[in-house]
């Protein structure tokens, strides 16, 4: 038996590649929430933007120029502040890790915060996360934890349900400025081809590493904010040295059968 969500929504990640279910209280995500704004009012520096570079990135924004849009974000919220932490090591989140992740050895890979301004939120082309940070098992989830009310209108998420299925799909992104971007092939994968995640505020989706995923640009009147955690299993294999994160491999449950215990290695990551 599933320990937190139903054996339906199991079966629904399964087919599917993700699974949306109620995670916080209004209460609690008001603690949440205040912590997440006085994290981003502290911070606020050029230094955040974090719009997607490259053409079709733009086209997607209906932009001329990627000034004309924007996401601030902030990784690794752990390091800032312990809500964080404890959204991490929250008993009920595990429980459904566990019941999609088919294991209880669950590490954490890294977070991020991406708070999407109203009218000009960036939008991201349909992608699989697999090509920041490939693992051996495929086991890499990301937690998707919406701060706010989000739909097509604000910048909400939006999949393309069972794509999860595909194995990893030719890359069309670019590197700019020092930094990769992958997207899927647009023309194939439009973000209008997509089913957009109707979510409220507290609600969680979990969703594999290889499932075509993105979100909508923001010309709404609502800023659109979200927390996201990539989870993996603790003895997963990476294959490439690369998206290397403070705290990445912090054991959440179980233990980590892979774990060197020698002096000699103590200090590497
Ligand atoms: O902020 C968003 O809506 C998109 C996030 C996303 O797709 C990602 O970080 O992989």
């Amino acid at each position: 038996m599933p320990l937190f969500l139903t054996q339906e929504d199991v079966a629904f990640f399964k087919e599917n590649g993700y699974v949306k279910f109620r995670l916080f209280s209004p209460k609690e995500m008001d603690r949440i929430c205040k912590e997440y704004d006085e994290l981003f009012q502290r911070k606020l520096n050029p230094g955040m933007e974090a719009a997607w570079r490259g053409d079709e990135m733009k086209k997607a924004a209906n932009a001329k120029d990627t000034s004309d849009y924007s996401v601030q974000s902030v990784h690794n919220l752990q390091m800032h502040s312990a809500v964080f932490t404890e959204i991490l090591t929250d008993e009920r989140l595990l429980d459904a890790l566990q019941d999609v992740m088919g294991t209880q050895n669950i590490a954490l890979h890294h977070t991020k915060a991406h708070n999407k301004p109203p009218k000009k939120g960036a939008p991201y082309l349909m992608h699989q996360d697999y090509l920041y940070f490939p693992y051996k098992n495929d086991s890499m989830v990301a937690v998707f934890l919406n701060i706010d009310d989000s739909d097509r209108e604000n910048g909400g998420l939006c999949v393309y349900p069972g794509s999860h299925k595909l194995g990893v799909l030719k890359d069309h992104g670019v590197f700019e400025d020092g930094q990769e971007y992958h997207w899927a092939d647009p023309a194939k994968y439009p973000i209008e081809g997509a089913t957009p995640i109707i979510a409220k505020r507290g609600e969680v989706v979990i969703f594999s590493y290889l499932l075509l995923h993105g979100s909508y640009v923001n010309n709404s009147d609502r800023t659109r904010r979200m927390f996201l955690a990539q989870i993996m299993a603790a003895d997963d294999e990476q294959l490439e040295k690369k998206h290397v994160s403070p705290a990445q491999g912090l054991m959440l449950r179980g233990y980590n059968p892979r774990r060197d215990a020698t002096m000699e290695k103590r200090f590497h990551h």
